[in-house]
Order: C-alpha cells, then structure tokens, then sequence
C-alpha cells in the first residue's frame, strides 16, 4: 500500500470527520438556539367580543405594534360576548403555549380567578375592564370615571344656564367602563339642577341599537336637549334617528377614532359637539409584554391611558399635535426639581433617578431644595428650579410637587415652551392638560390597606380601638390620599375611632415630638398608631418607649413606605405592618423619558407595583430589599 494511497484516504477521512462535526454542530445550535425564525414569544389575545368598533382597532394596533417585532407571534380569540366562551379561549391559548396573555374581560367577576391561577405560571396583561384585586402583571385601561366627568363638566361650561334634558346611551349596564362613565357624568352635574338626564338607554355598544331605541324614545319624549353616548358609534346611531337632522340637540360621545364616521370625523361634520379619545391600549400593551418578556427592570403595575376632550374648536391641533411629536435622539437633558431630604424613603428615591438616569445615558440636571426650608419655601424653591429648566431648554422637567395646589403658572409657562413636564411620586391639583404624566403610588389605595390589614389584625378585639393618624406634609398628595383611603374603610365600623390625626411632615422629629405631645396630654388609651411613613412611625416608636409602653404590643403601630429599616422593626416587633410605597422610580421615569423623546404618547398615570409586609413576612424578605 503506497504513501500516496494512504494519504489520500486520511484526507477522505479527514474530510468526512470534519463534515460529520460540521454537522452534528448546526443541529446542535439549531436544537439549542432554534433558527432565528422559529425562536419566538407566542402572545395569546383573548378579547371578550369583536363587535364594537374601538375592539376591532385594538386588535388591529395589536398586529400592527407585533409587527414591528420579528420575534413575536399573537394569537387572537373572539368570545363573542359569552363568558363561557372566554374562559374555553384563554384554555385553549393557554395549551398553545403562550408566553404571556392580554386579556379584556367579558364580566371581570366571573374570569378574575382564572386569569389569577393564570398569572401564577405566565404573564398576565389586563386590558381596559379591570379585575377584582391585584392578580395580574399589568393592568393597562383608562380612568372612565373622569372621562365621564369631563363630558358632564364639558356640558356645564358649554350650556350650563339653560335646562337640559339629556339621554344617556349606555354600552352594557353595569360593565365597569358604562358604570364609571356614568357616574364620572352624573358628579360633574349633580350641582346643576337644570342638567337633568330624563332617559337612559341601554344599546350594548350597537349603533342600531342605539338608532332603533333613539327612534321609540323620541317619540314619546320629543324634548330632549342632550345626547350623552357612551361611544361615538352610539351617539352617531342615535344620530341617524333624527328626521329632523336640525333638531338642536347637542351629540357628545367617546371613543375619538380616525377614519370614516370616526369620533373625529363626527366632529368635523359638525354632528358631534365633543368626544374623548379612548386609546385602546393595544400598542403599549405590545410595547410593555416585550419588555415583561425581556424581564426589563420598572415595568408598573397600571397604566392608565390619556383621554383628550376633542371638540370642533381644538380637533386641528389635536390631529397637529399627534402628527408631529417630538423625535429627539441622544443626548436627552432631564431637569429634576427634588422634594427635599425628609426621610429614607426620599433618599432611596433620589439615589434610584440619579442612577437610571445615568444607566439610561440621559443627562441630568438634578436640583434638591434645603430640608431645613418651610414648605412654603420649598414650593418656591422648585418653582425658581423648573424656571431655570425651562430657560436651559431642558428637554423634559421632572419633579416631586411639595403639595397639590399652586403650580398653575409655572406649569403653563412650561407648556407655552413645548417642555413635558413629569410627576414624581407626587400628584397636583391642576386641569391634567398641564402635566404629562404622573409615576408613583396609588394612595389612597395605600391608605385603604392599611385600614384593612387593621381591621383584619383586630377583628377579634372588643370594644373601641383609639387611632392616632401621623399625617405627612399637610397638602401633599400622599397625605390627602392615604388618609382618605384609611378612613374610607374604617368609616362603617364604629368600633375604630380616630382620636387624633396630627401633622408629622414625613420626619421623625416631627413623628417623634407629635407622639410625644398626644401621649402626654390625652387622658384616652391610645390602641394605634398609623403614619403616613416609615420615619415619623420610627419617632412615635421612641416616644412610645420614652413613655414606658411597649411598641408594637401595648400599641399597634402601623405605617407606609416598607424601606430596610421598616424591616427591622418588624422582625424585632416594635412595627406591626408597613404598606409599601416604592421609591425606585429612576427606570420607570427614564423609560418614561425615552418613550416620549421618541415619538410615544404617555400614559397620564403609571402606577408602582407594591405590597403590604408584617411581622410574620418580614423576616423572610428583609434579605433581600433594595432600599
Ligand atoms: O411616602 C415619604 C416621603 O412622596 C410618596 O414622601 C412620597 C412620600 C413617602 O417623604 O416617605
């Protein structure tokens, strides 16, 4: 056997050895890693019916936003307005294999638990009707009930001398959005006795129905001044049951879709007098599921989306407005007007913006004021910040507002400069057409758990439990919030008494020397102590050992906000529960920054994911909190 022979047969073997690895290795990568084409993230969409116009859009910005995403498939089920149907949908979705589930509901009690065990295995986007309770990823809707009071308020001010007679059409009696929308209405007229509504028509989100019912009820009662539809497509029904198309009847809707007999077209032909623009939520729905499946730090707990009030005086602007957002690239300046230093919670808080800010590449101008300042210098303090923003030409202004009230003028010096301006963790009582968007807590909700947890905590005690309530800066949205929500559920149980309810600004000093004055002047047993933070509970705890009673057993002492050092008195037992309120606000707010400079409409509320901790869960988390 010569050489020659030899080496051409290692080769043959060489050759075929490498080929086979060759081989075995792209089924291994292909096994492993899939082909870019066949690696994707499957997301189920089950709407409750396809019948209404606004759904068959949703689902139509679902595909469109999906598309925009080579990795992402949807699958879309119509339940055709039966529950039962609903939950077969979300069964068969579910034996898909779907990587996460948006889900609007058909009736919300009836497929709160399914999509509760649902959101134990995958990801759970709710959208637009809410569930019971907080078993879900994200909820993502719209607030009805002030959509409702700007149409009522928006009747008020357009015709408010004369006497009304109005028709409301309704969608499903009793579905959240119909009842909120409703009553959002009735609110803004209920002190104006001319405004009467004299019918209510029930057309299931039809415009035939609504046309058909229009039609019988104003023969019978011709004099009808008002039509309050719950959907443009309603409204526009009714509309068509006119003979006499000159009737003076003012035609208000909701919706405010595009295209032909769209809310906006209806205004332009003048048939509508105002509508409030519904966003479906399909596009930030997609936007945020990529995110929750990319596992992406600050994804919020709800998004509630902006409604604009369209009539035929701003429908231009408006159409402007959505046409030519803003595209800004890097670099992005953020301007922050910080609240202070008051407690832990605004330290962590501080800490959280100035990192995103720099992970996220923004840069920021961050101002804080003096702590030692009154509120009311505090207030000026970030008035004369947010001036000096707007002279820089920031692209966008962040701040926490000290209080609710008094931030009209800068606010629309700031609108005039085409700069949006931010809410940290505080809201503002001024017409929401001023800010942009607001990222923090939920208060009163915070409030509300407290007052729960309480009742659950004692539901065995006899007899009066006297409250004694700590109450944050006086004016400040968390303090307003968090005592409303507390009473609201306290008010039907007699047995719970709030004795004092005291300022202690948020600090401990003020915490600590608040306590100590009630404790020293009351002849009352005083049962609990619930403050609106962490840090004025620490300085009530002091107090309360300083007066020779055991916190946490002689007195139960709850609070809000749940940082690190909450955690510790409750593992040693002087703090009974802690309510969260989450200060790591920087990636939201940055995400918040970015979505806007790149063209994206805000959500006019993006609420923090949170949770309420006692003695009994603390020991097993405090490892492991960030702040
Ligand atoms: O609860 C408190 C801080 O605005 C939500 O302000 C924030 C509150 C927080 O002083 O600790």
């Amino acid at each position: 056997m010569t050489l020659t022979r030899l080496k051409n047969k290692d080769i043959i073997f060489f050759i075929v050895v490498i080929f086979i690895l060759i081989a075995i290795g792209s089924i291994w990568i292909i096994q492993s890693f899939g082909s870019k084409e066949d690696t994707y993230f499957l997301i189920g969409v089950s709407q409750p019916n396809l019948q209404e116009p606004w759904r068959i859009v949703m689902n139509k910005e679902i595909q469109e936003s999906a598309n925009e995403y080579e990795h992402i498939r949807i699958i879309f089920t119509d339940a055709a307005t039966s529950s039962h149907k609903q939950e077969k949908d979300i069964q068969k979705l579910i034996d898909y294999g779907v990587d996460l589930l948006i889900v609007s509901m058909n009736d919300t009690e009836r497929l709160t638990p399914i999509v509760a065990d649902i959101y134990k295995k995958i990801p759970v986007i709710v959208l637009d009707r809410d569930v019971i309770g907080y078993d879900y990823t994200l909820f993502i809707g719209l607030d009805n009930y002030s959509i409702g009071r700007k149409a009522g308020n928006y009747l008020r001010r357009m015709r408010g001398k004369q006497t009304l007679n109005v028709v409301e059409i309704k969608g499903i009696t009793d579905s959240p959005p119909v009842r909120d929308r409703s009553n959002g209405f009735k609110q803004a007229i209920k002190d104006n006795s001319d405004i009467n509504i004299v019918a209510s028509i029930e057309a299931h989100w039809q415009p035939d129905k609504a046309h058909d019912k229009f039609v019988e009820l104003i023969k019978e009662s011709p004099n009808i001044d008002v039509v309050y539809a719950h959907s443009d497509a309603m409204a526009f029904g009714a509309y068509k049951g006119l003979k006499d198309k000159h009737q003076e009847i003012t035609f208000i809707g909701m919706d405010g879709l595009q295209g032909t007999n769209g809310g906006l077209e209806l205004i332009r032909k003048g048939i509508l007098d105002s509508t409030y623009t519904c966003p479906t939520g399909g596009k930030e729905a997609i936007r945020y599921a990529v995110s929750i499946l990319n596992k992406d730090k600050g994804i919020p707990k709800k998004i509630i989306l902006r409604s604009h009030e369209i009539t035929a005086d701003n429908l231009n602007t408006y159409i402007q407005e959505q046409q030519s957002r803003t595209h800004k690239k890097d670099p992005i300046t953020l301007g922050f007007a910080q609240v202070g230093s008051e407690s832990s919670w605004r330290l962590a808080n501080t800490e959280s913006i100035k990192q995103a800010a720099q992970e996220a590449n923004i840069h920021l101008i961050f101002k804080n004021v003096d702590n030692r300042l009154s509120d009311k210098e505090k207030q000026k303090k970030q008035i004369q910040y947010m001036e000096e923003f707007i002279e820089q030409k920031v692209d966008v202004i962040a701040f926490s507002p000290i209080v609710e009230e008094g931030w009209e003028k800068i606010l629309i010096k700031a609108k005039k400069a085409k700069i949006p301006v931010l809410l940290s963790d505080r809201e503002v009582n001024v017409d929401d057409s001023l800010w942009t968007s607001y990222m923090g807590s939920d208060f009163v909700e915070e409030g509300r758990r407290a007052a729960r947890w309480l009742m659950d905590y004692t539901k065995t005690t006899e007899g009066i439990l006297n409250i004694v309530e700590l109450q944050g800066t006086y004016g400040s949205a968390p303090a307003i919030g968090r005592k409303e929500g507390f009473e609201e559920v306290i008010k039907y149980h007699k047995n719970y008494n709030l004795l004092y309810s005291e300022i202690g600004s948020f600090n401990y000093a003020d915490g600590k020397a608040t306590m100590k004055r009630i404790l020293e002047s009351t002849n009352e047993k005083i049962h609990v102590v619930y403050a609106h933070n962490d840090d004025m509970a620490f300085g009530a705890i002091e107090a309360i050992e300083e007066y020779g009673l055991v916190a946490g057993k002689d007195i139960i002492v709850i609070s809000v906000d749940a940082t690190k050092q909450a955690f510790k008195y409750m593992v040693i037992g002087k703090l009974n529960c802690a309510v969260e309120c989450n200060p790591l606000l920087g990636p939201q707010m940055m995400k918040a920054v970015k979505d806007l400079m790149a063209g994206n409409e805000l959500p006019i509320r993006i609420i923090t994911e949170e949770d309420v901790y006692t003695q009994e869960n603390a020991k097993y988390t405090i490892s492991s909190r960030k702040y």
